[in-house]
This record gives structure tokens, C-alpha cells and sequence, in this order.
């Protein structure tokens, strides 16, 4: 049954540059995207709230399954509350990192010097919180199903952290594991399951990275032309 008609069609007529703009315009972005980096040492300096706001929004500009954007943006800054998503999301990583994460994880996330300490949680001015929603709700509270949920959220979430980077701010993707403490603590619905834990922020005055190396394009690429 069809029950929904189909949406009336606008024209769109997206602004092309030229070929040489495109190009510089392509190389500019992969540089800004190539500088942006995990962080985890954060400055306490708050954000200018209308600037979260604008990323967020970016973020559900992402393309999701008929589009349902099937996404919730929960966006903490009470100290107390990123105090309690800390406690516990350390509770979590100390039984991780205590012998629940297999020696093959513990051994590749050994160069990049985490452990179970995530101050960062409370440190950072805020924390997004992004949850998928499993399913929908019709008017009457009746399921209504959301397709390719973590397609959907998965770029959203990456058009969230192009956003914070465009932005000059700086965020780590975070994934406590498990994290259904965030759908608890945030008091969250039934149909919404946590799936990124973004802080977000203004690096500390002595923040440092890995100094880690990307693929190369031919690592990444396998060409199939005529
Ligand atoms: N969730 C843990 C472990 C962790 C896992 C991966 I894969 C990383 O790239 C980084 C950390 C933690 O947050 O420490």
C-alpha cells in the first residue's frame, strides 16, 4: 500500500566550477580534511554555542535511508553530567582494557598510547552524543521502520567532524564500549541506541597527536577505466 504521495520535484541546478576551480577547490578541502586529527588533550575554553549549533546542523544535512534521518544529536556541557559520563564510561575501559579487549586489540591500540583514563570526557567544553534511531514512531506510537541505520548515521557522523574540523575546532570519536550507559544517563528513548561519543572543543596549549602517516591514494584505490 502506497499510502504517502511522492513529494513535488524542484529544480536544482547546483553552482559547477570550472575545471581548474574544481580542482583547487577538491585539493584545498583534502588539505583541510588531510589536518584534521584525533585529539584528546583538550583546552577547557568553551565554544561558542551558535557554532556547535551550525555543525550539528551539517550533520543531519547527511543522506539517510527514505530519508528518515534517523539520527539525535544530544549535546552535553553540565560539568556535572559529563562527570557522571566519564565515571562510568572509565568503569567500562577499565574492564577493557583490564581483559576484556583481546591481546591483538590491546597490541594495535598500543602505539597510539589510550588507555582507560578518559578525563577528556570532563575536560572538553562539550560532548555530542550522536544516537541512531532504531526505529521510527507513526502518530499513534506505532513502530515505523528506518532503513540502513548505520549507513545513515555513519555519514552523518562524518559530515559532523568535516563540520568541527571547517570550523577550527577539534574532536575525538569516541566509542566507550558498551556505551548503552549513554542512553540511561541522557534518559534517552526506547528506539535510540548510543553510537558516537564526539567531544568536542579547542585543543589544550600542549596538545600532541601521533605522528602518524596516511595511505597513499594508490593504498586506498584500484582503478577500473576504459
Ligand atoms: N574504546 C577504547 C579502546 C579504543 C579502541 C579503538 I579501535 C581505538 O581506535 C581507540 C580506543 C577507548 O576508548 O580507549
Amino acid at each position: 500500500m502506497h499510502d504517502r504521495p511522492a513529494l513535488r520535484t524542484i529544480a536544482y541546478h547546483p553552482e559547477r566550477p570550472d575545471a581548474a576551480e574544481a580542482l583547487q577547490r577538491a585539493t584545498a578541502f583534502r588539505k583541510l580534511m588531510d589536518g584534521r586529527r584525533s585529539v584528546r588533550h583538550f583546552s577547557p575554553e568553551a565554544v561558542a554555542p551558535e557554532l556547535i549549533d551550525e555543525v550539528i546542523r551539517t550533520a543531519s544535512t547527511a543522506p539517510s535511508g527514505a530519508h528518515k534521518q534517523p539520527w539525535t544529536f544530544c549535546l552535553v556541557t553540565d560539568p556535572a553530567l559529563k562527570h557522571r559520563i566519564r565515571e562510568a564510561a572509565e568503569e567500562e575501559e577499565r574492564a577493557n582494557y583490564g581483559g576484556r579487549m583481546p591481546p591483538e586489540w590491546l597490541e594495535d591500540l598500543a602505539p597510539l598510547g589510550t588507555d582507560a583514563n578518559k578525563d577528556f570526557l570532563e575536560i572538553a567544553p562539550c560532548l555530542i552524543v550522536v544516537f541512531k534511531q532504531a526505529h521510527g514512531h507513526r502518530p499513534d506510537g506505532t513502530k515505523r521502520k528506518n532503513y540502513y541505520v548505520e549507513e545513515s548515521v555513519g555519514i552523518a557522523c562524518g559530515f559532523l567532524l568535516a563540520a568541527i574540523r571547517n570550523a577550527g575546532l577539534v574532536a575525538l570519536t569516541h566509542t566507550p564500549s558498551p556505551m548503552n550507559f549513554l542512553a540511561r544517563l541522557l534518559d534517552r528513548p526506547e528506539n535510540e541506541r548510543a553510537f558516537l561519543l564526539v567531544p568536542v572543543g579547542h585543543p589544550a596549549a600542549d596538545c600532541e597527536v601521533p605522528d602518524l602517516r596516511r595511505k597513499e591514494l594508490c593504498e586506498v584505490m584500484v582503478r577500473y577505466g576504459g
